[in-house]
C-alpha cells in the first residue's frame, strides 16, 4: 500500500506517517513546512523542540521499522503537486495539509484570505491532480466535527434522512461552521462530494473532533521523532492548553460559561482511525463521512478533569471563566455518533488521568520554553454591531 501524506510534518500528520510506516505501508510525506513559517511569524513555538523534517525522517528510517520519503511541495502549486502524484502513484492520499486554526483565520482579512486560498485552492488542486493522475486512489481527507456547528438536533454522520412535503431524500447534514477556518472545511466537503458524484473519485471525509495528547507509540522512540504540541492561543487546542496552563500555575482559561461541548479524540486514536479508513477504502464513486472522535466534553468539564489530575500530582490549579473571544453558544444541545468507525472495529481510548498526567509532565519537562505571553487569547470574533454589544 503506497500512501501519500499531505501535511505529514504537522501534529496529526507526523504521528500518522510514523504509524502507517510502522504498519508496513510505503509512506511519502508531502509538506511545504509552511506551518513552521507561520509559527515564526506569530512569535509562537511548540512546547518541545522540533527536529527538522530531514532529521525526523532520517531518525525514523535509521530505526529500521519502516521507510518514509519526504517531498517539499505546496498543494497550492498544481504542477508540483501533480508531479508528486505522478512520481509516487499512491493508492491512498491522506490530506492533512491545511491551515487548521480557527483563531488564525479570524485575526484579520489577510489571515482569513490566506486560510481560504491555502485550504480551498489546495483541496481543489488535489482533486484535479487525482482526476488527471491517480483517479483510482482513495482520498482520506481530514475534515472537522466543527463543520456541523451546534444544532439543536442530534448530529448524524455526514447525511440526514429528510421528509419534506411528502417526499424523502438522504441529504448532506446542514453545516453551521464557527470560523472562516471551519468554513473552508465545509467548502472542501462540498468539493469532494461533487467530484465523487461527477468524476467517480472515491473519498472518506473524516470529520475529526478536537485532538489532544502528546505521544504515540512511535513518537517516543527517539528524540527527533517528538511530535508538535501547541499550547498558544492561536494553535493550542483546549485540552492541551489546559495541561500546560496547569503545569505553570496559570489559571485554566475557560472561555465564557464553559458549557461549550465538543467532540474529542486522543492523537493515538487519530492514527488508528486513519489506518482503518486507508485499509477499508470507499468504493469508486463513493463519498462517505466518518465522525472521528471518542468522547464529548464541555470545556468546563475538561477544566475540572485537568485540575483533578494536576491536584493528584501535587499541583494546585485555579479555573477562570474568561470573557469569551469567540462568537459561539456557551450552553447548547450536543449529541452525535461515531458508528461508522466503530463498525470497522475502532475501539476508542477514553480520556483518563494517565493521559493528562503525560501532557502535564511534558509541560513540566519543557517549563523553561513556555512563553506565558502567548497564552491569553487576543483574537476576537465578537460582533462589532453596537446594538449587540450590551
Ligand atoms: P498542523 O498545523 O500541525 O499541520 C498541518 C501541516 O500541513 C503542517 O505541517 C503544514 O506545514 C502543512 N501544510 C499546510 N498548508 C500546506 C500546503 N499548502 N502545502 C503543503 N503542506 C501544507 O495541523 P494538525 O493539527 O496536524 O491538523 C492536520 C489536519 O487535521 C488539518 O486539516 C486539520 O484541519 C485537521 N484537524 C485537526 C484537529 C486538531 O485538533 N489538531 C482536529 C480536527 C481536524
Ligand atoms: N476554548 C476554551 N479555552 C481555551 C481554548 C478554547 O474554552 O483556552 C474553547 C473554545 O471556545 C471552543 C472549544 O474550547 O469552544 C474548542 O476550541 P479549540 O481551540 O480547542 O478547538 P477549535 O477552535 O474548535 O479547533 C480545533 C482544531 C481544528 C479542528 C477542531 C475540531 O484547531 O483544526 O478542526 O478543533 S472541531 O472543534 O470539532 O471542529
Amino acid at each position: 500500500m503506497k500512501v501519500l501524506i499531505v501535511g505529514g510534518d504537522g501534529y496529526c500528520g507526523w504521528a500518522t506517517a510514523l504509524h502507517l510506516s510502522a504498519a508496513g505501508m510505503d509512506v511519502t510525506i508531502a509538506d511545504n513546512l509552511v506551518r513552521r513559517e507561520w509559527d515564526k511569524a506569530l512569535g509562537i513555538a511548540p512546547l518541545a523542540p522540533l527536529a527538522t523534517i530531514g532529521e525526523r525522517v532520517h531518525a525514523w528510517n535509521k530505526l529500521g521499522k519502516g521507510e518514509i520519503a519526504y517531498r517539499n511541495v505546496d498543494v497550492v502549486d498544481y504542477d508540483a503537486l501533480a508531479g508528486v502524484l505522478q512520481d509516487v502513484k499512491p493508492d491512498a492520499i491522506v490530506h492533512f495539509g491545511q491551515q487548521r486554526s480557527a483563531p488564525y483565520s479570524m485575526i484579520d482579512r489577510e489571515h482569513a484570505m490566506r486560510t481560504l486560498v491555502n485550504n480551498t485552492a489546495g483541496n481543489l488542486n488535489l482533486l484535479w491532480a487525482m482526476r488527471e493522475v491517480t483517479p483510482e486512489a482513495h482520498l482520506v481527507k481530514l475534515g472537522t466535527m466543527g463543520e456541523y456547528g451546534t444544532p439543536n438536533i442530534d448530529i448524524e454522520e455526514g447525511f440526514i434522512d429528510i421528509e419534506h412535503k411528502g417526499r424523502r431524500d438522504r441529504l448532506p447534514f446542514p453545516k453551521q461552521p464557527g470560523s472562516f477556518y471551519h468554513l473552508t472545511k465545509v467548502h472542501d466537503s462540498d468539493q469532494i462530494f461533487f467530484v465523487c458524484r461527477v468524476w467517480g473519485l472515491r473519498a472518506t471525509d473524516l470529520h475529526q473532533g478536537v485532538v489532544y495528547g502528546a505521544h504515540t507509540e512511535q513518537t517516543r522512540l527517539a528524540p527527533e521523532l517528538v511530535n508538535r504540541f501547541d499550547y498558544d492561543h492561536i494553535y493550542g487546542t483546549v485540552l492541551n492548553r489546559f495541561c500546560v496552563q496547569a503545569a505553570i500555575g496559570h489559571p485554566l482559561t475557560v472561555y465564557g460559561l464553559g458549557g461549550q461541548t465538543r467532540s474529542f479524540i486522543n492523537i493515538r486514536d487519530t492514527v488508528r482511525c486513519v489506518e482503518l479508513a486507508v485499509n477499508n477504502p470507499a468504493e469508486q464513486g463513493e463519498y462517505r463521512v466518518f465522525n472521528q472522535f471518542t468522547e464529548l466534553f464541555s470545556v468546563g468539564d475538561l477544566a475540572e478533569k485537568v485540575a483533578h489530575a494536576a491536584q493528584n500530582m501535587g499541583i494546585g490549579v485555579t479555573i477562570q471563566n474568561v470573557s469569551n473571544p469567540r462568537s459561539e453558544k456557551e450552553m447548547h444541545h450536543y449529541s452525535t455518533d461515531n458508528a461508522n468507525l466503530r463498525s470497522l472495529g475502532f475501539e476508542p481510548t477514553l480520556l483518563d488521568d494517565a493521559v493528562l498526567r503525560e501532557c502535564i509532565e511534558l509541560a513540566l519537562a519543557n517549563r523553561e520554553r513556555i512563553d506565558r505571553s502567548v497564552i491569553d487569547p487576543t483574537v476576537s470574533w465578537r460582533p462589532r454591531v453596537s446594538s449587540l454589544l450590551a
